[in-house]
């Protein structure tokens, strides 16, 4: 699994350095060191639930935690009552290191940004193919948000029952991405959930995108019953009678399902996450120089850049690595694009 630079003070998040490495582990944890570990499933109002083994626990943060938020992903430590019974709290502790983290604002100026989930290896970007129409836009916003926050991406094209994916597949063809194109009848099948699992092994995968798009019915084929039960989640209901998600919510694949070393990344089974739709996807946060790390094709290219080049700029020399045959100028169309995507309003 990739590791990302470590990033553990929600108050302190535009200093996240980003690198990767083999950071040895350093935590001085003088106090319960005899705390369970769990992951944290859903948050509702400060009450968080989390997988313990495989018990589902009820739990606060402890006071001690401070400011610092647990969000849907993060690693837990637990102490107190954690039978998993009715009407029993356990507390948080501890909130172990992060992996990855992806951040969205609701809009591009607005300041306020907020944790989708942490410790995901993967974002699954599902857009519809009609109903509702594919956004392009918010798909590349995405993308630029996987390549910040070190998440790999998967493009999910559901409801080709009712459109092709072709002019699609040939916008994001030249990034490479994996990509997933799925039906009505194919979920009716679980061809759909099969082919989705492929990409989903020993991965924690959210999955994100637009209401209606579809994100639940994947999730909820892709878990079992019991699984999904077990968190008693939810949703709500729309006006038009539609079930929409309204928190972020973690459910763990087949394979393992125990919390610490016997799940998630470690066990082969994987996580999905499944989250609200968004209208938009706020980039307020992005850094240009993190988006080109998943670029190595380009990414040598930019030596010789000016500093602080926002790599659309007249003296940008990846015009000139292009030319010189380093890479293919779709390449940089491309990356250009998802960089612009900051500057642009989603619906252009
Ligand atoms: N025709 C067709 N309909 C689909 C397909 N997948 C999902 N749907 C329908 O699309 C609607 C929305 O699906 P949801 O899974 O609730 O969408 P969501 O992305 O979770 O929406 P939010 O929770 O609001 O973000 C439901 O009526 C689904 O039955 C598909 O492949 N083809
Ligand atoms: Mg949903
Ligand atoms: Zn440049």
């Amino acid at each position: 699994m990739r590791r990302y630079g470590k990033h553990t003070d929600e108050d302190d998040i535009r200093s996240r350095p980003n690198r990767k490495g083999n950071r040895p582990r350093t935590n001085i944890r003088p106090k319960h060191e005899d705390a369970a570990e769990g992951m944290v499933l859903t948050v509702d109002r400060g009450r968080l639930t989390c997988l313990v083994d495989d018990r589902v626990v009820m739990a606060m943060k402890a006071r001690e935690l401070g400011r610092k938020a647990a969000v849907v992903g993060d690693r837990v430590a637990l102490v107190g009552d954690l039978s998993g019974k009715k009407d029993t709290l356990a507390r948080i502790v501890r909130i172990e290191e992060r992996t990855s983290v992806l951040r969205r604002t609701a809009d591009d100026d607005d300041p306020f940004e907020r944790v989708v989930v942490a410790n995901a290896d993967q974002l699954a970007i599902v857009t519809a193919l009609a109903d509702p129409e594919p956004r392009p836009r918010l798909i590349d916003r995405c993308l630029v948000a996987a390549f910040d926050g070190g998440l790999e991406p998967l493009l999910v094209m559901t409801k080709s029952d009712l459109a092709p994916p072709d002019k699609l597949l040939e916008l994001y063809g030249a990034l490479d991405i994996p990509y997933v194109v799925t039906s009505r009848e194919e979920l009716e099948t679980g061809d759909a959930a099969d082919r989705v699992r492929e990409h989903l092994d020993g991965k924690i995968t959210a999955f994100v995108g637009h209401s209606g798009v579809g994100k639940t019915t994947l999730v909820n084929a892709l878990v079992p019953k019991e699984r999904r039960r077990m968190t008693g989640h939810v949703n709500a209901v729309t006006g038009r009678g539609r079930h929409t998600t309204t928190s972020a919510l973690a459910l763990p694949l087949t394979g393992g399902g125990g919390t610490s070393r016997s799940s998630g990344a470690e066990s082969g089974g994987g996580w999905v996450v499944d989250t609200p739709g968004v209208r938009s996807f706020g980039l307020a946060h992005i850094d240009p120089s993190r988006v080109i790390h998943a670029f190595p094709d380009l990414e040598p290219g930019t030596a010789g850049c000016p500093r602080a080049c926002s790599h659309d700029e007249p003296d940008c020399a990846l015009d000139a690595w292009v030319e010189e045959g380093h890479a293919d100028p779709a390449r940089l169309y491309s990356l250009r694009r998802l960089l612009a995507t900051r500057e642009r309003k989603e619906g252009d």
